[in-house]
């Protein structure tokens, strides 16, 4: 068929299509009615340009291939107007979806297959058949791919979320341990303090020197004291040996009156005595009474010094708290045994300091944004690599990335889902080296693909389930690329 043949066939099917449909070429449904006919005086449909309703034209001078309206709006399916973006010829592409393409496509010859699969931008030359049934084949079977990788990329994107709960409760109790800690750590650094201020006051080696001969004295002295008790005690249990023996085998019948006396008294005093450990009694009297003669002393604690070392004073702190002890019978606790000096208060300042350098970094990084469901916290300290034209890149998510050994970035914030890293090495006359990390969804961590948008500014496209989300039917349309070789 010629040319000239076509264009004939193809005026008088769009006039069929337009008689039996009453529609508009290129104009979609929902704008049809814009097109209705109005009369006029003489009773003949007329119709107005849409911007600018004083220009009346004749109702057949719609899509007549001449432009008469200002805003092109007489010719919605040809392309006698120029090209307005606003202005999109309607596909209707039976069995699949309506498509616009702009009017300066129509009837160029191309078939535009994926926005018009109904070949209808190509109605003047009659190009292009109806695909829709084969491109809507090839949409569904890629929908069917991609909806069940969502879906796997999905799973590993829920396992990743876990994670990142999991993570964020780790860090939650952590914290609270080291508050905890803090606080006792805190309340030691007192305690320690304390005893120093006590120790300071109580330890004089001077003092001590002089003290201990005395100390020695009292103990020798103490040693003596006992052995003769203990003797003692030996002879009175050997007297009362003997007058337990004659107070059971003396003869009642000889009226000896000092025997009968002496027997007397000697139950009386057996009777009333008391039944006691001689040797502690005597030894606590003892003791006792040094710690009193002890707080007599003139030490005032208050003050913090020592007074004129004395004999008493000397008893009352060094005698006096040793001797305590052994009467109350107490072990001596280790705590109160540990020696605090100025080297062990600064070790524990410092470990107060780390502790709380600790908190405020799990505080920090608990207020961090790390995205909708805290997914992104799912990648902090991992990395992942790649090669990317000559060069193998390291992406440390939360940390640097390298360009073989040179230093990309380092990360400084999220920014619009993109990672973003600043202050890398300095590039030779340039800039710093930084550069964005972007995510597409997949199911595994890749590097996809790296670009130098501006000189040292990367942009390094990922994988990572962590960005994935069902696709609506639009996005599925949008992304769905026509195998023209299929059709
Ligand atoms: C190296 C690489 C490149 C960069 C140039 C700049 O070759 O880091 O990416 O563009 O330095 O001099």
């Amino acid at each position: 068929m010629s040319d000239k043949n076509q264009w004939l066939v193809a005026i008088v099917l769009l006039w069929v299509s337009r008689i039996a449909t009453c529609q508009v070429l290129g104009v979609p449904p929902s704008s049809q009615h814009l097109y209705d006919p109005v009369l006029d005086a003489n009773g003949d449909k007329v119709w107005k340009c849409l911007s600018d309703p004083s220009i009346v034209l004749r109702y057949d001078q719609i899509n007549d291939d001449f432009c008469d309206c200002p805003d092109g709006s007489d010719e919605p399916g040809t392309n006698a107007c120029p090209y307005d973006p606003s202005r999109m010829f309607y596909c209707h592409n039976e069995g699949y979806f309506p498509g616009y393409i702009e009017t300066f496509k129509l009837n160029d010859g191309v078939c535009d297959y994926d926005v018009c699969c109904d070949g209808s931008d190509e109605y003047a030359t009659g190009n292009c058949p109806d695909k829709c049934a084969e491109v809507n084949h090839q949409f569904q079977e890629y929908k069917t791919k991609v909806q069940l990788d969502v879906a796997k990329s999905l799973k590993i994107k829920a396992t990743l979320m876990d994670e990142a709960a999991s993570i964020k409760s780790q860090i939650e109790s952590k914290l609270k341990e080291l508050e905890s800690q803090l606080s006792a750590q805190e309340l030691q650094l007192q305690a320690d303090k304390h005893r120093l201020v006590q120790q300071s006051s109580e330890s004089s080696p001077q003092v001590y020197h002089a003290l201990a001969p005395i100390i020695g004295q009292l103990s020798h002295q103490n040693t003596k004291i006992s052995t003769t008790i203990k003797t003692q005690q030996d002879q009175i249990k050997q007297l009362e040996g003997l007058l337990l023996k004659l107070s059971q085998e003396y003869n009642p019948n000889f009226n000896d009156l000092a025997v009968k006396e002496s027997i007397n008294k000697y139950k009386e005093y057996m009777s009333n005595k008391q039944d006691e450990n001689i040797d502690d009694h005597f030894e606590n009297d003892l003791i006792t009474s040094l710690i009193d003669e002890s707080k007599k002393l003139s030490y005032d604690p208050s003050a913090q010094q020592m007074v004129e070392p004395s004999f008493s004073n000397m008893v009352h702190y060094y005698v006096g708290p040793i001797f305590e002890k052994l009467l109350k019978k107490e072990t001596l606790d280790e705590e109160k045994n540990t020696v605090v000096d100025e080297s062990s208060l600064e070790e524990l300042k410092s470990t107060i300091e780390r502790t709380k350098s600790q908190i405020n970094s799990l505080k920090a990084n608990l207020q961090f944004d790390f995205g909708p469901q805290d997914i992104y916290r799912s990648l902090q300290n991992k990395w992942t690599n790649g090669k990317s034209g000559d060069y193998n890149y390291r992406v440390g998510y939360f940390e640097n990335i390298y360009q073989d050994d040179i230093l990309i970035g380092k990360f400084t914030g999220i920014r619009d889902g993109n990672l973003i890293f600043t202050d890398g090495a300095r590039c030779w006359n340039g800039p710093k080296r930084s550069a964005n990390v972007e995510f597409i969804c997949g199911s595994s961590p890749r590097i996809l693909s790296v670009s130098e948008p501006e000189k040292c500014h990367y942009l390094i496209e990922m994988s990572s389930p962590i960005v994935c989300e069902e696709f609506t039917e639009d996005e599925l349309r949008e992304n769905f690329k026509i195998n023209y070789d299929l059709l």
